[in-house]
């Protein structure tokens, strides 16, 4: 499939040679090595391990971390860049590729002592460590203010009990960033727990038809003992969890552009080949308006993320410009991905195509992160002064 997309803000002549090299490299990994295997994982349920070697060797793996902690030091514009190109490939890769680099090396980064910086940052940018984050429980999903896993003080450290749910990279991760409240005082705080602790474990969740090639999974924590080398200093309260959602929702809006450019993308190629009533079916005008409808609003999106990159590379990118972002952007690639579809007729059911993929992908990512609604209300706190949540 042609790779290109239409460039009506002329954005091609504002990406720097960094930006379109990272942007490159990432869309032919996506080429070579996601596309011929992706509808048979998707199939299968499985998240394909053996791309991960590959995404650290090219530095996808916490690429905005200084390069003394393994990172690349890059750019939030080529960022994105990088992560709608793995999007476009599929939903799954890209949630690896957030949650090990915004999940678990930022807070790592943001949170952490220099020593646990050193301790697993650099490992975890080669794919040798992999990492979760542990905020959803069973009765706290919107609210994870509501959280009930908690952290008791012992004479050694921590004594860690609760249950989390829906956790990506859950079973594969060799460290979990886990939020649990102070037994005492209920402020939340940040841990790295590790594989192998006593009483820790990571079933993986069963059932999914959304996100299929990603691992979900609970994690369990039944008394275990963590020592306070492993609490994440300066992590106090749960502004520390919400900011590194931040850093994912700013992610996940770029991959979700990158889905409904290839959404847009395989619709046009299909449209201009099939021929129905004897002309290729791109040709009738209710075509012709999806596709425009589409280019239009992708190429809205187009902008507003190109500000908000540079906003975020200036440091005055907020928080509920982000949730704008992420609620913007995933409504595109819901629609997008159905639109689509709805032109492949029934074709655009078949794993052979990417449309019907996307769409049962996008109802998890429009729901993680903050569920539409979610971000409706956060914009609406903010332009009314008024709290819906509380
Ligand atoms: P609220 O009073 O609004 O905030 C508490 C403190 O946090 C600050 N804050 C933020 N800081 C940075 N970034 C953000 N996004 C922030 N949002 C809030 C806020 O300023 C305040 O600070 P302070 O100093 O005044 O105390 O808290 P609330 O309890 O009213 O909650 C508000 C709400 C609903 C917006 C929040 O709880 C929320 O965002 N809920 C959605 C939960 C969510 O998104 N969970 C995601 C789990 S992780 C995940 O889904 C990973 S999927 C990954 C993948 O596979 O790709
Ligand atoms: P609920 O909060 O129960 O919401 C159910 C419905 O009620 C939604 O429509 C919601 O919008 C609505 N609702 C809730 N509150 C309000 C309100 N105040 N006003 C209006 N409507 C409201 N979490 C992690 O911590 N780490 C992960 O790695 C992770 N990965 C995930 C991977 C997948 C595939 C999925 C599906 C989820 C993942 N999550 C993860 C969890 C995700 O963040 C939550 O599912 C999400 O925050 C919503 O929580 P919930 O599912 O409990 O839904």
């Amino acid at each position: 499939m042609d790779s290109s997309f239409p460039d009506f803000l002329n954005l091609e002549e504002r990406y720097t040679p960094i930006e379109k090299g990272v942007r490159k490299a990432a869309r032919a990994f996506v080429q070579k090595e996601i596309e011929p295997i992706i509808a048979d994982a998707f199939l299968k349920g499985e998240f394909p391990t053996s791309i991960i070697p590959k995404v650290a060797s090219l530095g996808f793996l916490g690429p905005t971390l200084p390069k003394k902690y393994g990172g690349m030091d890059l750019g939030d514009i080529a960022y994105g860049l990088m992560l709608q190109e793995l999007e476009a490939g599929d939903s799954g890769i890209r949630s690896f590729v957030s949650v090990q680099g915004a999940l678990c090396m930022y807070p790592i980064f943001r949170y952490g002592s220099e020593e646990q910086r050193m301790r697993w940052l650099p490992q975890m940018a080669k794919g040798e460590l992999i990492g979760c984050f542990g905020l959803t429980e069973p009765d706290a999903g919107s609210d994870p203010g509501g959280m009930s896993t908690t952290a008791k003080p012992t004479e050694k450290g921590w004594e860690i009990s609760g249950r989390k749910m829906w956790i990506t990279n859950g079973t594969l991760a060799d460290l979990a960033v886990v939020w649990a409240k102070h037994s005492e005082t209920d402020e939340v705080l940040g841990f790295v727990l590790e594989k192998g602790m006593e009483g820790f474990s990571a079933p993986e969740m069963e059932g999914k038809l959304s996100l299929r090639a990603s691992v979900t999974s609970e994690l369990v924590m039944d008394k275990v003992q963590v020592p306070d080398a492993n609490r994440l200093p300066t992590a106090q309260g749960l502004g520390a969890p919400l900011s590194c959602l931040t850093q994912a929702r700013f992610g996940i809006a770029w991959g979700t552009l990158g889905l409904a450019i290839d959404c847009y993308r395989e619709a046009l190629q299909y449209t201009k080949e099939r021929e129905q009533f004897g002309r290729p079916i791109a040709g009738f005008q209710l075509t012709q308006a999806k596709l425009v409808q589409l280019l239009c609003d992708i190429t809205g999106a187009q902008g507003m993320l190109y500000h908000m990159g540079k906003a975020k590379e200036a440091g005055t990118l907020t928080h509920q410009q982000v949730s704008m972002a992420k609620r913007v952007c995933c409504e595109l690639g819901i629609r997008a991905a159905r639109e689509a579809r709805s032109m492949l007729g029934g074709s655009g059911i078949l794993a052979d195509f990417h449309c019907q993929r996307h769409s049962m992908n996008m109802e998890s990512v429009i729901t993680y992160e903050g569920t539409h609604e979610v971000h409706t209300l956060i914009l609406g706190r903010e332009i009314t002064g008024l709290n819906a949540f509380s």
